[in-house]
């Protein structure tokens, strides 16, 4: 028999997790009176939509602004003069608007925090404070361990007790992931995915990645806003992943039905759908739990198309402008 060869990103995926126990811990933020304003592109942005809503949700007031509107505009976010402590991530730390947005807002006196897979990159010459974690050596373009290993960072900033019970479910909900990924996949060529609170972020990135991965149309919604116009979409060609928000909204299940109603596919996780996956973990680390699991819907999707997610059509590890 022979051994399967992973391709790098694969690998990248499914070794992740003693990667994520290994990971320098990281102490939760004073919960004071400055706003957080957390940071990136891409990948880092979503991320940062994440971690910005878990602080809030403990009690550290938040919000996420992409590298490029913080660098340009801060004041369309944050009134002129307010007290703000700056959270940047950036696996590479070498994202332009990334790094000219940290290196903008030390020149305004504000305080600058870098979550970062890149020890003595740019972003790091401007930050006041750098927390750092490696990531997979044979990780590529697509961003999968460095992901995880910065929304670790990032929830633990926020409190959230990321423990190693909290990766293996994270590692069990792949694995559930994986087993339903291609039937589920099949005929689809729409896929959506809804997630509601710290779970918005996380669907953000969920399309974001099957998109890259596999150069298929993706869409993402705040789970309730998609019967407000984007359900029009949704058919026998749709596939919806819901990440089903901890808190237990009782709508959520309803629009399920309403899509399956219409033809589409569901995968719930954490609720109904027409595949069910059960996330481990306490609600606080649920977007961990789900990170990997949409990380390797991606690579199964290119895997169906024929597609090498080690060389992805038009894209670099490093965007600089
Ligand atoms: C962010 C990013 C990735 C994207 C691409 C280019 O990089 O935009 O999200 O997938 O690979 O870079 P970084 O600032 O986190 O290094």
């Amino acid at each position: 028999m022979t051994a399967t060869i992973l391709s790098a990103t694969e690998r990248g995926i499914v070794e992740q997790f003693p990667l994520l126990k290994s990971a320098p811990l990281v102490e939760a933020l004073a919960e004071n009176d400055a706003l957080f304003v957390v940071v990136g592109c891409g990948t880092s942005f979503y991320l940062a939509q994440s971690i910005a809503a878990a602080l809030t949700a403990s009690g550290r007031q938040a919000l996420a602004v992409t590298g490029g509107e913080w660098w340009h505009r801060p004041g369309a976010y944050v009134v002129a003069g307010s007290r703000v402590h700056v959270i940047a991530l950036s696996r590479s730390g070498e994202s332009t608007e990334t790094v000219k947005a940290a290196e903008a807002s030390r020149a305004r006196g504000l305080f600058v925090t870098a979550l970062t897979c890149a020890e003595g990159s740019s972003l790091t010459r401007h930050a006041d404070r750098v927390l750092y974690a490696p990531t997979h050596a044979s990780e590529g373009v697509v961003m999968t361990a460095s992901a995880s290993l910065m929304l670790q960072m990032g929830l633990r900033l926020a409190g959230v007790a990321v423990d190693d019970r909290a990766i293996d479910a994270a590692e069990d909900l792949m694995r559930q992931m994986d087993v339903v990924a291609a039937e589920a996949l099949s005929g689809r060529s729409h896929v959506v995915f809804l997630g509601a609170g710290v779970l918005q972020g996380i669907a953000q990135e969920g399309a974001l990645k099957l998109k890259e991965m596999s150069l298929s149309f993706t869409e993402a919604y705040p789970t309730l806003d998609y019967r407000h116009g984007p359900i029009a979409l949704a058919d026998e060609k749709t596939l919806v992943i819901i990440l089903y928000h901890p808190d237990g909204a009782g709508e959520e299940p309803l629009l399920a039905r309403q899509i399956q109603r219409q033809g589409g596919c569901v995968i719930g996780i954490g609720g109904p759908g027409d595949y069910t996956l059960t996330p481990g973990g306490a609600a606080a680390v649920r977007p961990l739990v789900c990170l990997p699991a949409l990380q390797i819907l991606g690579e199964r999707c290119a895997l169906a198309k024929g597609l090498d997610t080690d060389a992805p059509r038009f894209l670099t590890k490093v965007v600089s402008l």
